[in-house]
């Protein structure tokens, strides 16, 4: 089914079971903003198996996003419909497709992505999340950060038992939301994705380098599951270092010739003896 969108001409592709009413979404306040697009925090009334008023995220583009851009978050969107709820991945509540911008309802998240939640949790003086020979302070104990990662390998078990490949989790992609739980998000997007710094340009768009895989970057660049490991293993980093930056001083541009050569990334110097030694119990974590 093709709703048309009258003096912009464009169509996208609607979907009746996922069809939010506008009139029952009211779009509040602007809480990111990127070359990715808007997302903003809103209140629903009446989804489905939800009566009366539920707080939700709603991702948008920008004012002068193209026709691909719209049907890239839709596409997005798509990826998502066809999951069922799971506790540590984002959840999808529907969209509109009506007006000239299409708008994509997910679940709130209230506490924002992981990497800014490990980074507050060191405190508003401490910057030196780039220098790793700088002990983070963390207001976050061993045990929670231990929980984040079993619940973000949860979410991508879940994900590669649907064959989803995420190919950009990163702590910035992840969310926390009521009780700390960390949530998957932002998947299904990854290749159209851009930030400084983060991605650069080849000839399929922009990589997230510090976090793709070596047989991702070079060889055929074939993204697989065990590619999203090997971003699930820099996630472990990022958590463990409290919002570190990953390969600490070492240059996005040098990192393929580096990974070629067998170059890895080292054991954080400041990770706590319970989790470095061989004590660490991880079943049960959750
Ligand atoms: O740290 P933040 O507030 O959490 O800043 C980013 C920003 O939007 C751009 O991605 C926030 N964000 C994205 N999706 C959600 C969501 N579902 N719930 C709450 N915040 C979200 C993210």
């Amino acid at each position: 089914e093709l709703v048309r969108h009258g003096a912009y001409n464009l169509s996208f592709p609607g979907d009746p079971e996922w069809e939010i009413p506008r009139a029952r979404l009211n779009v509040e306040k602007i809480i990111g903003r990127g070359a990715f697009g808007v997302v903003s925090r809103g209140l629903a009334l009446d989804l489905p198996g939800k009566p009366g008023w539920t707080v939700v995220a709603v991702k948008s583009v920008q004012d002068d996003a193209s026709e691909k851009e719209k049907l890239d978050l839709l596409s997005e969107m798509s990826v998502l419909k066809h999951l069922d709820p799971h506790p540590h991945v984002i959840r999808l509540y529907g969209c509109v497709t009506t007006e000239a911008r299409p708008l994509v309802v997910v679940e709130y998240a209230q506490y924002g992505d992981l990497l800014g939640y490990l980074r507050k949790s060191r405190g508003v003086r401490d910057n030196y999340y780039s220098d790793p020979s700088v002990e983070p302070r963390t207001s976050l104990t061993s045990k929670q950060l231990l929980r984040f990662a079993w619940q973000i390998s949860d979410g991508m078990d879940y994900l590669s038992k649907r064959k989803i490949i995420h190919r950009d989790l990163a702590a910035r992609n992840v969310l926390v939301g009521d009780e700390d739980v960390c949530k998957i998000t932002d998947f299904g997007m990854a290749r159209d994705v851009w930030e400084e710094d983060i991605y650069v340009r080849t000839h399929e768009g922009r990589l997230p380098i510090k976090w793709t895989a070596a047989e991702a970057l070079f060889g055929d660049g074939a993204y697989t599951t065990q590619s999203d490991v090997w971003s699930f293993g820099v996630v472990m980093y990022e958590i463990f270092t409290v919002g570190g930056d990953p390969f600490p001083g070492v240059y996005m541009r040098d990192i393929p010739a580096l990974l070629r050569n067998g170059f890895r990334m080292s054991r954080p110097k400041f990770v706590s003896a319970t989790l470095r030694g061989k004590k660490v119990l991880v079943i049960g974590v959750g």
